[in-house]
């Protein structure tokens, strides 16, 4: 069997996507996400001018001597851009090999664990009163995992909280907007708020938090400390993960527990944080984490540590990646849960899916490989448009974490 042909295929339904479609002489052909979000042409050029002439004639089959290649083969390994277009071409590949044994993606990795999905949403208002209307609001959506996040006194505008109530997308058309933060304000504020969420909705709701990078681990130690008496089911980066020691300060003061990675693409991120027990939630997608042949190496891996997934699933990384991650989830035994944020209606003009959610878990069908495909002519209906995420600076005009 011999792969004949790829192309990349960038669409726009509400917001970009980066597609890669790999064709078969036998025929069939796979798909697979490759959207990085505010630097998809840099992923799309990338597999266009290196890795497709290179995937020509090659067995599509050979899905982790092809891994190997382009991830050992370049000789400059990780990165955002590398690992995306590896994890597209991965995919694509598991979805070829699905196919011709007519088997669905779950299957092909160790069979069902679970029947459903368990899955969390977003609940975010300006302020404290219409956050706790938006948490009421998706109980009553069936869901019982709820990510919270609130506009703050003092703050104009707070990551998580949609500007003008329109669907919550953080990449705005063009360069990126300036937003401004304040660490104090948001360490007063955070405890108080989940204090309200728990008063008023009680114990058994599933609580997620979103720091998103903006602590230091000093004072992350405090917010989780503080956090603590609210059982949180994760506090999401709560430093940005680079420095994976700084974790180790946290897990001095608290057992709230911790999700990280969503920003982090290789299982060399996380050899301390493993090893050394500092999250409890592995965040890093299938798209951006070099793909299901990786993700899977991973996922063994923290196992051993008795820490599962969580991986991201922001209406950033397309219904490919999505669709890829519920047949993950389905399979492997340390699944914890799965970020859901609907996408907007419009992009399943152009994706065709293949599951759906039904109070507080998702379901996937027996469509063989991934099992997503894609209206190339409902696609060229929406050219990219170029789009980034904000960035931050504090009052005094310094640069921070977005
Ligand atoms: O592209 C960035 C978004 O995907 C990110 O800001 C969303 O942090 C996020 C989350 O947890 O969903
Ligand atoms: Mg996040």
């Amino acid at each position: 069997m011999k792969i004949t042909d790829a192309k990349v295929i960038i669409c726009s339904p509400g917001r970009n996507f980066v597609s890669l479609k790999i064709f078969t002489d036998q025929g069939v052909y796979g798909m697979g996400d490759a959207t990085l979000n505010g630097r998809e042409k840099a992923v799309a050029t990338y597999l266009q001018e290196y890795c497709i002439p290179a995937l020509l004639g090659k067995d599509p089959q050979n899905i982790e001597d092809i891994w190997h290649y382009f991830y050992r083969g370049v000789y400059w390994k990780r990165g955002a851009v590398n690992m995306t277009a590896i994890a597209a071409i991965d995919m694509a590949l598991w979805d070829i090999k699905g196919k011709m044994l007519n088997t669905p993606l779950y299957n092909l990795i160790g069979g069902k664990s679970r029947e459903k999905v368990l899955v969390y949403t977003h609940a975010n208002g300006k302020d404290l009163s219409e956050t706790l209307e938006k948490v009421g609001e998706e109980i009553e959506n069936g869901f019982f995992a709820i990510r919270v996040q609130s506009g703050i006194p003092g703050i104009t505008h707070t990551y998580g909280v949609p500007k003008d109530n329109k669907p919550y997308e953080p990449a705005q058309k063009g360069l990126p907007h300036e937003d401004y933060w304040d660490t104090s304000k948001y360490l007063n504020f955070a405890p108080k708020l989940f204090q309200k969420v728990r008063e008023k909705y009680g114990e058994d709701l599933l609580l997620l938090h979103d720091v998103h990078h903006r602590c230091t681990p000093i004072e992350a130690a405090r917010l989780a400390h503080e956090l603590d008496p609210f059982h949180l089911f994760w506090l999401e980066d709560p430093v940005t993960g680079e420095l994976q020691e700084g974790l180790r300060h946290i897990r001095k003061h608290a057992t709230t527990p911790i999700a990280i990675g969503e920003v982090f693409n290789s299982v060399y991120d996380y050899t301390t944080l493993f090893t050394e027990q500092l999250i409890d939630f592995v965040r890093m997608p299938l798209v951006h984490g070099g793909g299901i042949t990786h993700m899977l190496k991973v996922a063994s891996f923290a196992s051993v540590f008795h820490i599962q997934t969580g991986f991201h699933g922001a209406t950033d990384l397309s219904p490919i990646n999505l669709a890829a991650s519920l047949h993950f989830d389905m399979a492997i035994n340390n699944f914890g849960i799965q970020e859901y944020m609907p996408h907007q209606a419009i992009v399943n003009e152009v994706f065709k899916i293949n599951y759906r959610y039904d109070k507080g878990f998702m379901y996937i069908d027996d469509t063989p490989g991934i099992g997503v495909d894609i209206d190339e002519k409902a696609a060229n209906k929406f050219p990219y448009e170029m789009a980034c995420l904000p960035v931050n600076r504090k009052n005094d005009g310094t640069m921070f974490y977005w």
